[in-house]
């Protein structure tokens, strides 16, 4: 039995029966395909795509965008699903290659399929070909081996019979998961070949739960009753994995502290006794006095990024050990942990099974009360600062946090906002703190609202978006407004780089190059340049409006709330009411030589800092 079909017809239909099963339940695994099409994908995948009126074809603004709403989808969707997206060759094709980086590197799946030069070769150079004099076998689309966790390029139509297969086993895999590039070449993608039936009969791939192994399970147990002061670092792989009941129970029961990633924040719900908000350089004082002082730090579903291990000067006990519960052993080796190979909600059931009769003692117990307590009156005084006009991102984060609803979702990416909503976000959901921070990418945030608000319209979706990364990527704003998709957006206006200004100052470069003005006779420092950002996001389709005080803002959140179409709010802030951190530190080298004073005094203060980081061997 075969089919003739095009090789792009055969993908589409192939991917069309893809499905997941996890925990008995089962979905198609692909939600349809965004795209912007051209002379390299039009007549192959967009003619697919037009005889298959039942696999949704969106099409969006640009395609860096479409990967981020893609990631987004499929990270709201905890992995369990995602979309296609396709492109021409050239631009459309290389200008995916920053969201196919941020997919792998936060580990969500996205199938890419770049159109790509003609593998009969007679014709070129074609229009958009990058030519080598050493090779033929190279194009542009080769930039995206790096950044795929599985990339390959199609030759001859039969090729997909064993490449499919094997996109889809990475696709589903939460160890080995993140952008996977089918590069096509457009005149494969239009050529038949009399595909076997069987390629396009419906697959079901499984989501396993796979146990801890026997040994190492039980010399975690060990490890934990033997510790006097133990800290779980909740990161991703616990959302991921559906685990947050399992969290919650675990950490109720043996007492055990959690801090949060910015992956993981949601893993409990803010007011839960052990719950100590977030983790490392963005972290509460809590979480990094505790860790400093840990004996055992228990990563669940973390990949202890710099910002969580304060560039490794987190964990100062000079006896602390590691426990890393991952799906991924990469992972969980890390630190030279006692890897525990395992899906995250198991082993902690199984670990809570073990570990009965066991607790943290008083005084401990009593140490997360005292810091909890603490930190929630922090939160109150930033979030009801009365700064300026203009005000302050705290308040700006205060007023959102209390106008969304607790199933509500907020989103951002880049910029100081990341680091206040890591710290002063109160979440209450599992799925309602949304951050874009292993690749920290200026244009997320609306793009990756959308897929947010496409993967569960339920919800309102909350858009905290600065200035900077507005201007780099605000026009999936008409691909919201195509689609009813309605998001509600935050602009943070504060003139330009806050977060990178203060780095800046710190660095002793006194804010070079990083605030929005007119260049005058000093370089870019003349009068503030106003750019009309109600005006820029009506003209996309927004309703928008400006605001300026922490009641306006409120009230202009609420009347969004009401509207099905997106809401822009405009909020002009202080660029310099900054949050400080608290008792952490983030390796960024300064300077070894300078004429600059501040450069040499930020030079020896950094190096007096560095002194702390750590080897875990
Ligand atoms: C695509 C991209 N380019 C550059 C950076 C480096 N960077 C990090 S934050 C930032 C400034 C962000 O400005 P804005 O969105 O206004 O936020 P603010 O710092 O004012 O809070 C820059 C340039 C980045 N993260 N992503
Ligand atoms: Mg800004």
């Amino acid at each position: 039995m075969t089919r003739r079909l095009t090789t792009a017809q055969a993908i589409i239909a192939f991917l069309q029966n893809q499905h997941v099963e996890r925990d008995g339940v089962e979905r198609p695994f692909f939600a349809g395909c965004f795209g912007i099409f051209g002379h390299g994908n039009v007549a192959g995948i967009g003619q697919a795509l037009h005889q298959a009126p039942d696999f949704p074809y969106y099409l969006c603004r640009n395609e860096q965008a479409m990967v981020h709403t893609a990631s987004a989808f499929a990270k709201m969707s905890n992995r369990l699903r995602t979309l296609v997206c396709t492109t021409s060759i050239g631009p459309g094709a290389t200008n995916m290659i920053t969201g196919a980086a941020a997919a792998t590197i936060n580990r969500v799946p996205v199938l890419l399929l770049p159109g790509d030069i003609f593998a009969r070769r007679n014709v070129a150079p074609v229009l958009q070909q990058l030519e080598s004099p050493a090779t033929q076998d190279i194009s542009v689309n080769d930039c995206f081996r790096p950044v795929s966790r599985y990339w390959d390029r199609i030759y001859r139509p039969e090729q997909i019979l064993t490449s499919l297969p094997e996109a889809m086993r990475v696709l589903t895999s939460p160890a080995d998961t993140g952008a996977v590039t089918l590069a096509l070449p457009q005149d494969v993608q239009a050529e038949a070949f009399d595909y076997p039936a069987a390629l396009l009969e419906k697959r079901v791939w499984t989501i396993q739960r796979p146990r801890p192994d026997a040994e190492m399970f039980r010399r975690a147990v060990e490890w934990i009753r033997a510790s006097r002061s133990a800290l779980i670092i909740a990161g991703g792989g616990v959302i991921y994995g559906e685990a947050t009941d399992a969290l919650s129970r675990f950490a109720a029961q043996t007492g055990i502290p959690v801090a949060e990633t910015q992956a993981g924040k949601g893993s409990l719900c803010y007011d839960h006794g052990q719950a100590l908000g977030a983790m490392g350089v963005t972290g509460t004082p809590g979480a990094n006095i505790l860790a400093r002082e840990a004996d055992l730090v228990i990563g669940i579903g973390t990949r202890y990024s710099d910002f969580t291990t304060a560039s490794k000067t987190a964990f100062q006990n000079p006896a602390v050990r590691f426990l890393n519960i991952n799906i991924a052993d990469f992972d969980a080796c890390k630190h030279s942990g006692l890897p525990l190979v395992a899906d995250a909600r198991v082993a902690l059931e199984e670990l809570a099974q073990a570990l009965q009769g066991y607790r943290v003692d008083d005084a401990y117990r009593s140490r997360i009360g005292l810091f909890r307590l603490e930190w929630e009156k922090e939160v109150d005084r930033i979030h009801n600062l009365d700064h300026g006009p203009p005000i302050s991102q705290g308040e700006v984060i205060g007023v959102v946090n209390k106008v969304s609803g607790p199933r509500d979702v907020v989103v951002c990416a880049a910029g100081s906002m990341p680091g206040d909503l890591h710290k002063l976000w109160r979440a209450r959901d599992p799925k309602g703190y949304h951050l874009e921070y292993g690749y920290s990418t200026m244009g997320y945030e609306i793009a990756g609202g959308l897929g947010i608000k496409m993967a569960d319209p339920s919800r309102e979706v909350y858009v905290m978006v600065g200035d900077g990364s507005y201007l780099m990527m605000a026009q999936e704003i008409a691909t919201s407004v195509q689609e009813g998709h309605k998001l509600t957006i935050v602009v943070v206006d504060n003139r330009g780089f806050s977060s990178i200004g203060g780095l800046s100052r710190a660095c002793g470069s006194g804010g070079f190059g990083t605030e929005y003005r007119y260049r005058s006779s000093g370089g870019l420092t003349g009068d503030p340049i106003e750019v009309d950002y109600v005006a820029n996001a009506a003209s996309l389709g927004a309703r928008a409006e400006r605001v300026h005080t922490r009641g306006e803002l409120a009230q202009a959140l609420e009347a969004a709330r009401g509207h099905d179409r997106t809401s822009v709010v405009v909020v002009p802030t202080d660029i310099n009411a900054r949050v400080s951190g608290y008792e952490s530190w983030w390796d960024v080298p300064i300077a070894e030589v300078s004429e600059v004073e501040a450069v040499r005094a930020a030079r020896q203060a950094y190096l007096a800092a560095r002194e702390k980081e750590r080897y875990y061997l």
